[in-house]
């Protein structure tokens, strides 16, 4: 018989002969569907969402207006090559174009109904694993489409907080596609909005989203970074990389850079700015150079009290976390990872310009530089 199974092992099969796909069980869904009673959510209303590149997150509030919603996004998978840094290349797969996949907002409670697409012209199988649902691999034995397919999952937000979706198609497949690019965050708020240590409402002016990702490009005999014409094409010689553990590239938002110059993030002296970030596969320190995070949910999960005045937190391989800060003085900042070899020589480098007025209260230059003898 010509199962379902057989149908998508066989896509991947030619769209990469090399390839042999262990399956992990990430495909099948669960024997219990097929008996599981009907849900009526007919009654809820229903909001559409219109996802767009981070670091920026679509229009949404902070406090939820009303009851449960349904909130509908739609997302298309691509593959497509892009420049990670002046002399690399990666033959990336995204979720809507990105890397990271964009920001998703939603409350607590709400539901989340994603229309996920893999358009013909891509080569390879893909799904979702929202670390936020419950249940058939967090969606992703609910969502392995082929090449010309599309799915609609719809999963409950039980749970507040930042949390990684990535793709997991499978076996060896899984990290392949995360560090090809596969992955993003979806941010569930509490209905009434985040709460201090204290359990005091705060809000934020702005919301960015750092997606941190770590990436192996081979490099030939001479030593120049390795150039593929589809994702197949890299497989063996990236997977040797990978092994090593050893990221060739650890980068914000898809490329060296991405985030300094004209992609730098921009804020106001007095502005309340949420900092979300994720890293779907290894650890990260975030630091904001010359600032704090002072409310900060390291494990990004906000029914935990955030914790205060902190100089760098941790983000574990496979999460998000949040940190909110209000800019107190103008200039340019750096937000880097604080393992420094991975911001200055690997690419882990943001910066943010902040306008206002200097405090000489909190900071002044007393003696400008002089000479010793002068
Ligand atoms: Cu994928």
């Amino acid at each position: 018989m010509f199962t379902r199974r057989a149908a998508l092992v066989g896509a991947a099969a030619l769209a990469s002969a090399p390839l042999v796909i262990r399956t992990a069980g990430a495909e099948e869904a669960p024997a219990q569907l097929a008996s599981a009673a009907p849900v009526d959510l007919s009654n809820l209303p229903r909001v559409k969402h219109t996802l767009v590149p981070p670091p920026f997150a679509h229009a949404h509030e902070q406090v939820a207006a009303s009851g449960p919603v349904i909130n509908e996004f739609e997302m298309r998978i691509i593959e497509k090559e892009v420049q990670l840094d002046e002399d690399a290349y990666l033959q990336a797969m995204t979720f809507d174009g990105s890397i990271p996949g964009p920001l998703m907002i939603v409350h607590e409670g709400d539901y989340v109904e994603l229309t996920l697409i893999n358009p013909p012209e891509n080569t390879m199988p893909h799904n979702i694993d929202f670390h936020a649902a419950t249940g058939a691999l967090g969606g992703g034995g609910l969502t392995l489409i082929n090449p010309g397919e599309k799915v609609v999952l719809r999963f409950k937000a039980t749970r507040a907080g930042a949390f990684v979706y990535h793709c997991a198609p499978g076996g060896p497949m899984i990290p392949w596609h995360v560090v090809s690019g596969m992955a993003g965050c979806i941010m569930v708020l509490p209905r009434d909005g985040l709460k201090d240590h204290e359990g005091k409402p705060v809000r934020y002016d702005t919301v960015y989203y750092i997606g941190e990702s770590d990436h192996y490009i081979p490099k030939d005999e001479n030593g120049t970074y390795m150039r593929f014409s589809d994702p197949s094409e890299g497989y063996e010689d990236m997977v040797a990389v990978m092994d090593t553990l050893i990221p060739s590239h650890i980068v914000f938002n898809g490329a060296v850079g991405a985030l300094t110059g004209e992609g730098a993030l921009k804020a106001k002296v007095g502005d309340n700015v949420l900092f979300v970030h994720s890293q779907p596969n290894r650890d990260s320190r975030p630091h904001l150079i010359g600032g704090h995070g002072d409310l900060v949910w390291e494990t990004g999960k906000f029914h935990n009290a955030p914790e205060r005045d902190l100089e760098t937190w941790f983000i574990r391989g496979g999460s998000a976390g949040a940190a909110l800060y209000r800019f107190l003085q103008p200039g340019v900042y750096a937000y880097v990872n604080h393992n420094l070899i991975e911001a200055v020589h690997k690419g882990a480098t943001a910066h943010v310009l902040v306008e206002g007025e200097w405090d000489n209260d909190l900071m002044e230059q007393v003696v400008a530089p002089v000479g010793l003898t002068g």
